[in-house]
């Protein structure tokens, strides 16, 4: 008597990473998640360190496609107010530059005459409100929203 074992092992599994999701109440756009925070105004400081706590940063916009997102969402939810972004010359006077990641201004969507640096007094920059949103620099502990930012997360789903 003769046993063959044949085995015949066969799979495969296709992998598809599916879009990005975004933890509740963050917008999804362009790999990234945003969180519009406008129930605590705070100065520029303390927003970078809310964000760090949210394990997100400071909004970096570093396209077209990323700020007119953002912008058109100010608009749409009809806010009148500023919000922070993570730019800023607070470490090196006249050299904006995104805080969180060190990079450089590559993009950028300032006002007419900005940043002015207005009485020596503004070292940090926001989504302006009285022109749609452009960016202006304000001083640094002027109270305003902002927007926190982070990598939204990928979902590998096993289709076969
Ligand atoms: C305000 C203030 C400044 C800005 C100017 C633009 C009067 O100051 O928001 O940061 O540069 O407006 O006119
Ligand atoms: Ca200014």
């Amino acid at each position: 008597m003769r046993y063959y074992l044949v085995g015949l092992v066969s799979f495969s599994i296709v992998v598809v990473v599916s879009a990005g999701v975004c933890p509740d109440g963050w917008l999804h756009n362009g790999g990234s998640c945003y969180a519009f925070i406008d129930s605590e105004p705070e100065g520029w400081i303390e927003a970078m360190f809310y964000c760090s706590t949210v394990k997100a940063k400071l909004v970096e916009v570093e396209s077209v496609s990323e700020n007119n997102f953002l912008k058109k969402h100010l608009q749409e939810i009809g806010t009148t107010a500023n919000y922070w972004i993570g730019l800023s010359d607070i470490i090196n006077e006249g050299h904006y530059i995104w805080q969180t990641t060190q990079d450089n201004v590559d993009f950028s969507d300032w006002a007419t005459g900005e940043p002015n640096d207005l009485g020596h007094t503004e070292d940090c920059a926001e989504f302006y409100h009285p022109v749609s949103f452009q960016w202006n620099d304000a001083p640094c502990s002027t109270k305003s929203n902002f927007i926190c930012e982070k990598s939204s997360t990928s979902v590998p789903d096993v289709i076969g």
